[in-house]
């Protein structure tokens, strides 16, 4: 059964997650009609798993004799100035997001809730991949520079950087 607090901050998480999954999306269709496919699939690809995060919270709460709750969203950025901005962007809420989950852990301990603080061992693990997998994208893109080819070459290589989970 999980507490009040720990509820709340499931809940809190879950709505972090769906908006995840919008930003990404946002960011999506940003690159695609900028016309770099590879980016774009990169970034429908990421939204999917912010779905996927945030559906595995609420089944837990639901499970756990707590209530899901589906709210609200905030609108999502849906233009950049370039694609370097994009992927700043990303990883400064991946960050963010590691934050939250660690807030959330703190919170399970807080409650002696070890079924939630086990539970939350997989986002633990999956935020240190995806600032891994941001902070590489970023490197890839201080490297190119303005350099046309090189943009091109990283939309066509960037499918292969899909995080996994
Ligand atoms: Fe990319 O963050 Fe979910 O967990």
């Amino acid at each position: 059964m999980l507490s009040k607090a720990i509820e709340t901050a499931l809940n809190n998480q879950i709505k972090i997650e769906a908006e995840s999954s919008q930003i990404y999306l946002a960011m999506a269709c940003w690159a695609e009609v900028k016309g770099l496919e590879g980016v774009a699939s990169f970034m429908y690809a990421q939204s999917d798993e912010e779905r996927e995060h945030m559906l595995k919270l609420v089944k837990f709460v639901n499970e756990r004799g707590g209530h899901a709750k589906i709210s609200e969203l905030s609108a999502p950025n849906v233009t950049f100035t370039s694609f370097k901005e994009m992927f700043e962007k990303l990883f400064e809420h991946e960050v963010f997001v590691s934050q939250s989950i660690n807030d959330l852990v703190h919170i399970s301990l807080e409650e002696r809730d070890y079924a939630s603080h086990n539970f939350l061992q997989w986002y633990v693990a999956e935020q240190i991949e995806e600032e891994a997998v941001a902070r590489t994208i970023l490197d890839k893109i201080n490297l190119i520079g303005d350099d046309k080819g090189g943009l091109y070459l990283f939309d066509r290589d960037i499918e292969n950087l899909t995080v996994t989970s």
